[in-house]
């Protein structure tokens, strides 16, 4: 399998996300509306630069990057970080550094993207299915 581009995915499933925003230090608004919205995500290629779009009635981002170079984001919740994203078959496997260290995995599949975060010992699961 090999990533899925120009597809959109909506979240459908999330598991932990609220422990996981905790531990980043997102505050209680945020995290409320966090767990409340079901955002759709969509990733394009151009070239050797990936851009991953997110679109909620909370925030629009836009992340756009080259595998294995470092690029400064600022997060939904207004982290500023710096991340290097791999990708390993159909997944693209980012490190974001900031105050903690987290990891973001998406695994990209036709019907849906699995998306594994994980900061200290506390993993989330946020499944998105194709619309
Ligand atoms: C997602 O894209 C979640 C990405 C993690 C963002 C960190 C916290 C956001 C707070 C609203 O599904």
């Amino acid at each position: 399998m090999s990533l899925v581009t120009n597809k959109k995915y909506k979240l459908s499933t999330s598991e932990k996300f609220d422990e996981y925003m905790k531990a980043l230090g997102v505050g209680l608004v945020v995290r409320k509306v966090g767990n409340s919205v079901s955002p759709v995500i969509e990733l394009t290629q151009n070239g050797d630069e990936y851009t991953i779009t997110s679109q909620s009635t909370f925030k629009n981002t836009t992340t756009t990057f080259k595998l294995g170079q470092e690029f400064e984001e600022e997060t939904a919740d207004g982290r500023k970080v710096k991340s290097v994203v791999t990708q390993d078959g159909n997944k693209l496997i980012q490190v974001q550094k900031g105050e903690k260290e987290t990891t973001i995995i998406r695994e990209f599949n036709d019907d849906e993207v699995k998306m594994t975060l994980t900061v200290d010992d506390i993993v989330s699961t946020r499944i998105y299915k194709a619309i």
